[in-house]
């Protein structure tokens, strides 16, 4: 497959470019640094640097021998997209290319403004130059089980059967959201289910959790191939957060209650469903939806988790509960469905305490990079 990679500088977007060129597809990556630049600009810069793009193919190639294009650019920009769609006419196109972090978009209204027009522009260029260039494609779109909120039924898989007044009709799953950041990914969806419906679109939505981890298939021979590990309030995720934190010997930062219940995943289960939503893609006019996770925890289960594991190697992990500055539920039902992925072959890697102490004993090489600062400023919601 030619398989285009939006966001290609990211958490994600690196490691799955290495992993798709490893299967011996044709990878290319686009992105225009926004979250290295948005992290540089509120400070919050990441546990160690990557290489740019450029370099990290450069890197690639004398390790695999294979080639990833690069391309550096805004797809807000509609004729930078056009020319990289005219000249690459995927097969695949793999969309992670947003503003990705949720107290990124409420910090402030240039932050919120940002937020909404980078990824709903964004994904509206996507649509528009897969119509032009590439109709038959496969679109991958990262959404996230943040579309769905915290009802108090049970989650299906993207789509529920609702019966009314004697009839039934299947509809997206409902999406109440908990963020603008998260708000966006619904519109998101709603515009691909729009252009699914409308041009015959063939579209899978990925519904993810919060990732962890740091190590892939691919990237163990060469520090510099590592992906971008944040660790801060705005750009890390919370069990990245609390193994930092637990190196660092900085009380885990447990929001509130901590009963907030989520669905996580290995980075190397990230990879794994991303190969499995390529070779299995959605029909012309079909939009395929996956809810990606693994296990769910609460973030106190987490946080214990993080002190055992800290234990087994020496490290005495305290755990604080603060002011959650976010508002969410603290405690609540949970139960999302995730059987599609399994359905397809996916092999998931749980949480075990080696997982987390292989991650903890590359953060601790990276100790004296730990900058405390960032771990909590108090990003809050109103
Ligand atoms: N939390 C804490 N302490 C912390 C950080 C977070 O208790 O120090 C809590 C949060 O309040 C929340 C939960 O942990 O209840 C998860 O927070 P998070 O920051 O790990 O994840 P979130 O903001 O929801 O966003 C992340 C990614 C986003 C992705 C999403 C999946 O940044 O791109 O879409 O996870 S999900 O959460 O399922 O929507």
């Amino acid at each position: 497959m030619k398989v285009l990679i939006l966001g290609g500088d990211g958490y994600l977007g690196w490691p799955t470019a290495m992993h798709f060129s490893s299967k011996g597809h044709e990878v290319a990556v686009l992105d225009n640094y926004m979250r290295r630049n948005l992290a540089r600009e509120t400070d919050m810069e990441i546990l160690y640097q990557t290489p740019n793009l450029h370099e990290r193919c450069k890197i690639w190639k004398e390790h695999s021998g294979q080639d990833i294009g690069v391309y550096i650019g805004d797809l807000c920009d509609w004729s930078f997209v056009n020319s990289v769609f005219a000249e690459f006419k995927p097969d695949t196109i793999i969309h992670y290319a947003e503003q990705p972090s949720a107290p990124y978009s409420m910090l402030n209204a240039d932050t919120a403004r940002l937020t909404l027009n980078n990824n709903i522009g964004a994904t509206g260029n996507v649509i528009f130059a897969m119509k032009e260039h590439c109709p038959d494609a496969h679109l991958i779109k990262l959404g996230t089980m943040g579309e769905y909120g915290t009802p108090n039924i049970d989650i299906e898989e993207g789509w529920l059967e609702v019966e009314h007044k004697g009839r039934s009709q299947k509809f997206l799953y409902p999406r109440q959201a908990g963020s603008l950041y998260h708000t966006t990914k619904v519109m998101d969806t709603d515009l691909l289910w729009f252009y699914v419906r409308t041009w015959g679109l063939r579209v899978t939505d990925l519904m993810q959790g919060p990732v962890y981890g740091i190590f892939t298939d691919e990237n163990q021979v060469d520090e510099r191939l590592l992906p971008c590990f944040a660790y801060d309030e705005i750009f890390g995720t919370v069990l990245n957060r609390f193994v930092v934190q637990a190196v660092a010997g900085y009380p885990l930062t447990v929001y509130g209650k901590g009963g907030q219940t989520r669905g996580y995943l290995n980075i190397k289960d990230t990879l794994q469903c991303l190969l499995l939503a390529a070779e299995n893609p959605a029909d012309a006019g079909e939009l395929k939806i996956y809810n990606q996770l693994t296990e769910t925890f609460t973030v106190n289960e987490l946080a214990e988790k993080v002190q055992v594991a800290g234990k087994s190697i020496g490290l005495d992990v305290e755990v604080k509960s603060i002011e959650n500055p976010r508002k969410e539920l603290e405690e609540h039902y949970y139960n999302p469905a995730s059987t599609g992925l399994l359905e397809l072959g996916l092999k998931p890697n749980f949480l075990t305490d080696d997982v987390l102490a292989e991650i903890m004993e590359k953060v601790i090489n990276h100790k004296d990079a730990i900058d405390s600062n960032r771990i909590f400023r108090g990003v809050k919601w109103n």
